[in-house]
């Protein structure tokens, strides 16, 4: 009988496990297939573990699958009465907050900034390639920092004093000068009429799973995960647009 139990009992663990199992499958293809909005949680672009070990694969599953779609979700909520908010882009949003209505203005600013922000930052790593930029952008950040390292000390002394949670960048103004910011929360540079041309998450949930309280740890390893062809691929189509 205790045999008997004991497996009945495990059956409802490995039941128990399974179920378990399924909602966050379910956040990630309900948040991608079936949007309660305009706003839709694009898939990672590559496994989980791909960015291993520098970004480890269940820190990339919960800030893809429960806290990507969670700005996309709130975003979708807060557009729900504002259908013509809606038909915006979240780039759009965010570019112009001061045209979204005042009732959803910082829902919008959080959310669609979330949005925006880890979309772009998914999108910017890689562990393929070049560690350091090319072409037209690494002369470019030569002429303004002095050299790649020194635009890393830079970069890294932004991520490191950035209080709290928030974001560090690279930036691209629109006159095409090249600046290293820091912005608060889930504030866009695209707020501030620049465009994100490397961004670095420093909220916790980016990285306590693996590094615990030692964000330097982090910002180091990022280095080892800039996708630096995208990034100066980037750079050389902003600058023809202007
Ligand atoms: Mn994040």
């Amino acid at each position: 009988m205790k045999t008997r139990r004991e497996a009945l009992r495990n059956i409802g663990l490995a039941a128990a496990a399974a179920w378990g199992a399924v909602p966050l499958k379910m956040v990630a293809q309900g948040g991608a297939a079936a949007p309660s909005g305009p706003y839709t949680l694009p898939p990672l672009p590559y496994p989980y573990d791909a960015l291993e070990p520098y970004i480890d694969a269940q820190t990339m599953q919960i800030h893809h699958d429960r806290h990507h779609a969670a700005y996309v979700n709130n975003l979708n909520n807060a557009v729900a009465k504002y259908p013509e908010v809606g038909k915006r882009t979240a780039e759009q949003l965010v570019e112009n907050l001061a045209a979204v209505p005042e009732e959803i203005r910082t829902a919008v600013r959080n959310n669609a900034g979330g949005h925006v922000n880890h979309d772009f930052f998914w999108k910017l790593m890689s562990k393929s390639g070049p560690r350091s930029p090319v072409g037209e952008l690494a002369k470019a950040i030569d002429v303004r920092f002095g050299s790649f390292s020194k635009f890393q000390e830079e970069f890294t002394r932004a991520a490191a004093g950035v209080f709290g949670s928030g974001w560090a960048w690279l930036t691209l103004d629109r006159k095409g000068q090249l600046s290293v910011i820091q912005t608060a929360n889930q504030d866009s540079p695209l707020s501030l009429g620049q465009a994100p041309l490397v961004g670095i998450d420093v909220w916790e949930h980016a990285y306590y799973l693996k590094y615990q309280n030692r964000r330097a740890d982090y910002i180091a390893a990022f280095y080892n995960v800039i996708h630096w062809d995208w990034v100066s691929a980037r750079y050389n189509e902003l600058r023809k647009k202007g």
